[in-house]
Order: C-alpha cells, then sequence, then structure tokens
C-alpha cells in the first residue's frame, strides 16, 4: 500500500468517574487518535500514551510531534508499506513506542479492511468472545471502593483488579475479599510505587488469595522483582517493565515474573503483542490482556487480540460505559461477563462522525 497521507486527530473524553492510581488521578483521557489514507481503503489508530508521562516516558503531545516530524515521513517516504513493515521503518527511532503502535495500528487496520478481513482473523483469534475484568481505581474510603466494586460485580465482571499504593493495600484487599467471598477473581496493581525493602509487607497480601500483583517495584528494575518473586507466594506480573518481546524474554529467564500484562501500545504494536504472547505460551508464562483506558478504536482491537489462545486470564478489557458516558465509536457492552470479539473488515468499529466532530480538539493532515 501506497500511503496518501496521515491525520493527527486529539479528542477529549470525559472519563465517567475520576481514575485514581498510585501515579495520578485521571478525569477525562486526551487521546491521539490516526487515520491512515491510503488509495484502496483508510485505517484507524489509537495512541494510548497519556496527557504527561507519569505511567510511562511517553504522552501525547511527544506522540503528535514524534509523529509528525520523524515517524510519519519515514513510512511516507517509501513506495509501498504494509503492517509487517511497519516496525521495521520505524526501528532506527529509538523507543515511543505507543507513537509507533498506533501507526502500525492504523496501517494494519487499513490493509484487513481492504482484504475484507478482521483484526481477529489476522492476530489469531480462538473465541468470538472475552471474558471481561475491571480496573478499580483507589478511593477516598473503603466503603467507596465496595459500592464501586459491587457496581461491577453486578455489571458482571468476571475479575476485579484493585489499584494499590502504600497506605491503600492490605485493608482495602481484606474489605473486598470479606465483602465479595473467595470466589470473586481479584488481583492487585501498584504501578511501580513500591520497593523491595517493603516485600514483607507486601508478603501480607499472601493471605487473600490473589491471581497475582501487577508492577510492584520500578519499571527497570527486573532484578529486584526476580528476588521479590521468591518472597511472594502471591504470582508476580509485569507491565510497565515488559516493552518488547526481549523484554519479556530477559523477565522470563530472571524469574521476574510469572504473568505477564500485554498491552500493544506499551510494546510497540500488535504484531509485537503476539510475539510476546507466543514467547509466553512456549514458557507456559500466562498472559493477559491490559488496558490504557482506550476509546473503541483502541478497544476493538485489544478484544481481538484477548482472544488469542494463551490469553488465559481475564483482561482489562472493559465495555465502553465504565470509562464514557459516549464512546467515539458503537459502545462495547458486556454481555455475561464479556465482549464479543467484532468481525468486521479491520478492527469492525470506527469512530462515528458526527460524534467525533463532537470531541474533536484539533486535526492535523500530513500529507505524504
Ligand atoms: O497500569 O494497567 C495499568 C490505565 C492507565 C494506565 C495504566 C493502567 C491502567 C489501568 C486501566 O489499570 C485499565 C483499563 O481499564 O483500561
Ligand atoms: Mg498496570
Amino acid at each position: 500500500m501506497k500511503i496518501t497521507g496521515v491525520e493527527l486527530r486529539r479528542i477529549a473524553m470525559p472519563l465517567v468517574a475520576p481514575f485514581r492510581t498510585s501515579f495520578g488521578t485521571e478525569t477525562a483521557r486526551d487521546v491521539l487518535l490516526v487515520r491512515v489514507v491510503t488509495p484502496d481503503a483508510e485505517g484507524w489508530g489509537e495512541c494510548v500514551a497519556m496527557s504527561e508521562p507519569l505511567y510511562s516516558p511517553e504522552y501525547v503531545d511527544g506522540a503528535a510531534e514524534v509523529m509528525r516530524r520523524f515517524l510519519i515521513p519515514a513510512l511516507t517516504a517509501p513506495p509501498a508499506v504494509d503492517a509487517q513493515a511497519v516496525a521495521r521503518v520505524l526501528a532506527p527511532f529509538k523507543g515511543h513506542r505507543m507513537a509507533k503502535a498506533a501507526l502500525e495500528a492504523a496501517v494494519l487496520d487499513a490493509e484487513l479492511r481492504a482484504a475484507g478481513r478482521s483484526f481477529g482473523w489476522f492476530l489469531g483469534a480462538a473465541r468470538d468472545r472475552v471474558p471481561c475484568g475491571v480496573s478499580v481505581g483507589i478511593m477516598d474510603s473503603i466503603p467507596r471502593l465496595l459500592d464501586a466494586v459491587a457496581g461491577y460485580v453486578d455489571e458482571g465482571y468476571v475479575r476485579v483488579k484493585l489499584k494499590i499504593e502504600p497506605g491503600w493495600d492490605i485493608a482495602p484487599v481484606r474489605a473486598v475479599r470479606e465483602r465479595f467471598g473467595d470466589d470473586l477473581l481479584l488481583q492487585v496493581d501498584a504501578n511501580a510505587a513500591y520497593t523491595l525493602a517493603q516485600a514483607p509487607h507486601l508478603a501480607r497480601l499472601d493471605d487473600f488469595g490473589l491471581l497475582l500483583i501487577e508492577q510492584p517495584l520500578a519499571e527497570d528494575d527486573l532484578v529486584q522483582h526476580a528476588a521479590l518473586a521468591r518472597l511472594l507466594s502471591t504470582p508476580v506480573c509485569l507491565d510497565e517493565s515488559i516493552e518488547s518481546a526481549r523484554h519479556a524474554a530477559a523477565a522470563i529467564s530472571l524469574g521476574a515474573c510469572s504473568i505477564v500484562n500485554v498491552k500493544p501500545g506499551r510494546v510497540g504494536g500488535y504484531l509485537e503483542a503476539r510475539r510476546i504472547h507466543d514467547l509466553c505460551a512456549a514458557h507456559g508464562v500466562a498472559v493477559w490482556c491490559g488496558g490504557m483506558l482506550e476509546t473503541g478504536v483502541g478497544r476493538a482491537a485489544n478484544v481481538a487480540l484477548a482472544a488469542l489462545p494463551g490469553f488465559t486470564l481475564p483482561g482489562d478489557t472493559s465495555g465502553s460505559g465504565r470509562y464514557f458516558a459516549t464512546d467515539v465509536t458503537e459502545p462495547f457492552v458486556l454481555e455475561d461477563g464479556h465482549l464479543p470479539v467484532p468481525t468486521g473488515p479491520g478492527l469492525g468499529v470506527a469512530p462515528i462522525p458526527a460524534i467525533l466532530e463532537e470531541v474533536t480538539t484539533s486535526t492535523e493532515w500530513i500529507p505524504a
């Protein structure tokens, strides 16, 4: 495919409720969408970078800048590119995986739309629906947390993830366990808020039958995660630390984790995400699909990825209503705790023009 040009579109999406983690509080999602135009089809990609570099070094303004200045000119220079070539063409530019992932997804969407094939077909989806978990932010009080969790359990979510930080860990986990019982699939996510010195404290979580503890320590410390994993009976899962299949291979050989959260944006795209899935499956390491508060554009592709056979744990693939009053695509609605894997060409969904216009804060056309 020859790319005619790429549109960068910023949209402002208010969240239905503030989402607090150990790194900050989000009240609205500032999203960069990319639209790749080719003579045969258009494709959409969602960049998962957040407004500020608090979860990872990437942030929305930086992603837009690296795309317009380096990535898009490199992609539009060759006579043709396909999705398989995107990562190779962009490899000279270090890092910026979320920016690269959005462009690769948009190229793949255009290619699949032109071929009449779905993301699920391309990636190797083995199911037509995926079980869904929900990520629950840090709250002002335990009663508020219990109300929020009760609401999600009533909606059918099959797994609950509690965000934790020092001062908000043992007590909320104990309260949720006591209220909802031992059968609730429960896990926690620290977003790198602890140090290895706090291992004895984290070991107190071992009493609560958690599925996993996600990213307890710093993103660049695989060796300390390996040490921590030996001190906990709760399985250690990595999120921020895994930026590529190479990181996953290193983490597995060090014993730094026994479970991996796969986020396509964090690892540079759906193709690298699938390589991590394959690597983990070969090592008997479970994976699940993480989320970055995506709109329907990113969610469609995540749900397709989560349908691969190695995704044996429920993902952070919640319904649109958990995030937004109005999604930019047809909303993803939970049915019996599951989301259906889209079957239409490409992502199987696209932004609805009238809604898109309403939430757009800026657009920029970058011709080839
Ligand atoms: O650490 O998994 C995380 C959201 C934004 C940034 C990082 C994380 C998250 C979530 C929410 O936990 C997952 C979702 O529902 O999209
Ligand atoms: Mg996480």
